[in-house]
Formats: structure tokens, C-alpha cells, sequence
């Protein structure tokens, strides 16, 4: 089953992707994610101009040896670009020896662990009424669990809560981070005005929703240690799902000063690449949920080892969904997510119509659980033509200044 054919198709139906097709001389096709948010040429070229000429003739069921032969050979280890473009050899490969299999991957990854995946939607506003309008929104969509982003007064524009709706018309809670431009825009920030808003907005979401309800936060990696500790703690008595990375994703260690003052569950990851990342974070068990994405962690060999090794410390999967992971990717999480012992919950921010004119996903979201679906393969198929029809548009991530003007943690 010897590849014959690579191609990198960039484009931009609404947010740019990267995808690599991959096909072998029996004809199969295999699709894998290369997105990597605000930086996508670096990965494209990263896979034509040094990847490609590597798979050509190579045997496409060979997929452990290609990975460790991506890895090991290039010598310049981990990082973003690097692993996402192995990632998106992994995944496309995967999905070749499912199809020639002729079953759904998640069968050939050890077969289904449960009947559904738990997702979490994201609601926000910029006041109370408009977050419980949006958190009621969600439960209608059949959501079972909440992530709450909200404005804070004393900071103008803030992640997680958007300005206008990305769509024109569309609702305030359809938040897009990547701006097409050719700046990054530029947000606010000012820590002591949200370590006192944010408890009251749980308070308040709670007094309307109930206990029950699981509720989860992202700190985007803001938060000195110490102040990650009192926002945990400050939080506890709204019983988190999650507190999302809560610090700077670089020093494992910050997690220990929290990890000992707050019992609110901690999540980190969606920026880590390899295992190395998360070294200390498992082993000293000073997290509870693995973050990352099928597409920045090396692919489906990667992540399931990942995945293993939080296993043995009842640490649990989290992975990465928000709509800068394409359906490809998306797809991914969901074989795997069905596939492990210790599935936590999944991300799902659905993808826009015009993304699904472009990628054709087998898989379902209904009654708050989604489900790869029974197509062989990862069971997405990219619309080539329709893919041509929209080109790659340079967009850039926001990043915060403080009211001083400092550069902060976006
Ligand atoms: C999340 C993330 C995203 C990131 C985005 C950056 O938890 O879903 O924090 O919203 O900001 O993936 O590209
Ligand atoms: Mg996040």
C-alpha cells in the first residue's frame, strides 16, 4: 500500500484550515488536520517543502514507523509546527488503514468505551442577561455542560466574550477569536477586576441553573500561580467541572502552588505539543484534565499514549475542540474519545455552515452526546472544489495590554 500522492489544500470557508491529503496506489484517500491557529503557512510549508518528499513510496500501513521516523529524523524536536504537521501524517494515515478495513476508526482503536461523548458548549455575554440567554441557548441546543466566559467590568474587550457576533446577524455568543487583518487585534486585560467578578457571576449562574449543572471556566493562561490558587479557590463553592490554564502553560510547576491551595479541577494543555509537556503535571498528578488537541499533540499515535499514561494517575481526556480544530481534526477526537477508558468530556464549538460545505462529517451531535459515526475511516471527505472556492486569507489571534500598556498573556 505504497503513498503515491501528498497534497497541503489550504482554505478559508469562514477561518482558515490545513489539511493533507494523503493517497496510496490502491486508490484510498486518508485526510489529516495541519491547522494551526494565526500561523497556518508555517505548517503547510513545514509539510511540502519537508514532509512530502519523505512519503512518497513509503508503505502507508506503516504507521508507528512513519511517526517515529518524523519525529526522530528531523532532529529539531517538538513544537507546534512540527508536530502538527506529523499530526496531520498520522491522522490521514489512520484514516487510510480504517477505510482499507473498511470500519469506523474507533473500531480499530480497541472499539467503543460508551455509546456517546458528553459535550461542552461555549456560552458568554457581555452582562448577566445576555449570559443566561446564552447559557439557556446551549441547554436547547441538548448541551449537558457549560463553559461561562463574561465581560468584566473595567476591561474593555476580553476573550471569550465578543464585541459583535462573528457572524453579521449572528448571535453575541459566536465568538471567533482569529481576526482577518493585517494586525493582530489588540484586547485588555487587568487581573484584579476579574479575580472579583468572576465568583459573583458564578454565584449568580448558579442561584438561576441550579447545582447540577456542570460548569466549566477558561483562565487562558493569565494568572500568576498565586492568583490562579485564589481563583480557584474563590470558585469552590460553585463546584467546577474545570478551571481551564489557569497559568502560563510553560512552567509545569506553577500548578503545584495551585494544585495545593484549591480543590476546583484543573485543565491544561491545548497549547502542549508532546507528553513531555505534561511530564510533571501526570505523574504528580497536579491536574485533572488532559487538553490537548488530536492536531497539536503529534496525532492519534501521540495523543493515545498521552492518554494512557494520564490513565494510570485517574487523570482524564479533555481534548481540544473549538472551531480553529477542522472537522478532520475534530473527527479525530471523537474515534478517540470513543475508543479510551478515560474519556472526560469533549469541546464542541459546531463549525460554521460554509466550513461543512467544504468538509462532509459523518459525525452526530444529539441529545448533548456526539458520535463519530459508523462511515469507514474518520468519516470526513473534503469538497476539493468547494475548498478552491476559498482561499487562504491571513488572520491573526488577538493578544492583551494591561491599562499601562504592557504586553499581557493573551
Ligand atoms: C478553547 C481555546 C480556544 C483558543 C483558540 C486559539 O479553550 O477553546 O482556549 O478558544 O483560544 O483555540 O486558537
Ligand atoms: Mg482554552
Amino acid at each position: 500500500m505504497k503513498i503515491v500522492a501528498t497534497d497541503v489544500v489550504l482554505t478559508s470557508p469562514g477561518r482558515n484550515f490545513v489539511t493533507l491529503k494523503i493517497t496510496t496506489a490502491d486508490g484510498l484517500t486518508g485526510l489529516g488536520d495541519a491547522t494551526l491557529n494565526g500561523r497556518e503557512l508555517a505548517v503547510a510549508s513545514y509539510l511540502t517543502e519537508h514532509v512530502v518528499p519523505l512519503l512518497i513510496g513509503r508503505d502507508a500501513r506503516n504507521i508507528e514507523d512513519t511517526w517515529q521516523f518524523l519525529y526522530r529524523s528531523a532532529y529539531w524536536r517538538r513544537g507546534p509546527v512540527t508536530m502538527s504537521a506529523i499530526a496531520a501524517v498520522d491522522m490521514a494515515l489512520w484514516d487510510i488503514k480504517a477505510k482499507a478495513a473498511d470500519m469506523p476508526l474507533y473500531q480499530l482503536l480497541g472499539g467503543a468505551s460508551r455509546t456517546g461523548l458528553t459535550a461542552y458548549g461555549h456560552a458568554s455575554g457581555r452582562d448577566t442577561e445576555e449570559l443566561f440567554d446564552s447559557i439557556r441557548h446551549h441547554l436547547e441546543l441538548g448541551f449537558r455542560a457549560i463553559r461561562v466566559q463574561t465581560a468584566v467590568p473595567g476591561i474593555g474587550t476580553l476573550y471569550g466574550v465578543p464585541t459583535q457576533p462573528a457572524v453579521p446577524g449572528g448571535r453575541a455568543d459566536d465568538y471567533e477569536p482569529a481576526q482577518r487583518g493585517p494586525l493582530p487585534a489588540e484586547e485588555d486585560w487587568d487581573t484584579r477586576a476579574y479575580l472579583r467578578h468572576l465568583p459573583t457571576i458564578f454565584e449568580a449562574v448558579r442561584a438561576e441553573f441550579g447545582p447540577e449543572l456542570p460548569l466549566l471556566h477558561d483562565g487562558h493562561h493569565r494568572m500568576t500561580p498565586i492568583e490562579a490558587a485564589k481563583l480557584g479557590k474563590s470558585l469552590e463553592p460553585y463546584d467546577l467541572f474545570w478551571l481551564e490554564d489557569c497559568t502560563p502553560a510553560e512552567n509545569q510547576e506553577a500548578l503545584r502552588l495551585v494544585r495545593r491551595h484549591t480543590t476546583t479541577p484543573l485543565a491544561i494543555g491545548e497549547v502542549f505539543n508532546t507528553v513531555w509537556d505534561y511530564q510533571s503535571l501526570i505523574s504528580e498528578q497536579l491536574i485533572d484534565y488532559v487538553r490537548s488537541s488530536v492536531t497539536h499533540a503529534g496525532g492519534i499515535t501521540a495523543l493515545r499514549k498521552l492518554l494512557d499514561f494520564a490513565a494510570q494517575y485517574q487523570i482524564k481526556s479533555g481534548i481540544h475542540g473549538p472551531t480553529d480544530i477542522s472537522p478532520v481534526g475534530m473527527a479525530a477526537a471523537l474515534h478517540l474519545d470513543l475508543a479510551i477508558h478515560n474519556f472526560g468530556i469533549q469541546e464542541y464549538m459546531p463549525h460554521s455552515a460554509l466550513t461543512s460545505e467544504v468538509f462532509r462529517q459523518s459525525f452526530t451531535f444529539e441529545d448533548g452526546y456526539l458520535h463519530p459515526g459508523e462511515q469507514p475511516g474518520l468519516g470526513v471527505d473534503l469538497d476539493e472544489d468547494a475548498a478552491a472556492k476559498f482561499p487562504y486569507e491571513r488572520a491573526y489571534l488577538p493578544y492583551n495590554r494591561l491599562n499601562d500598556g504592557t504586553v499581557h498573556d493573551w
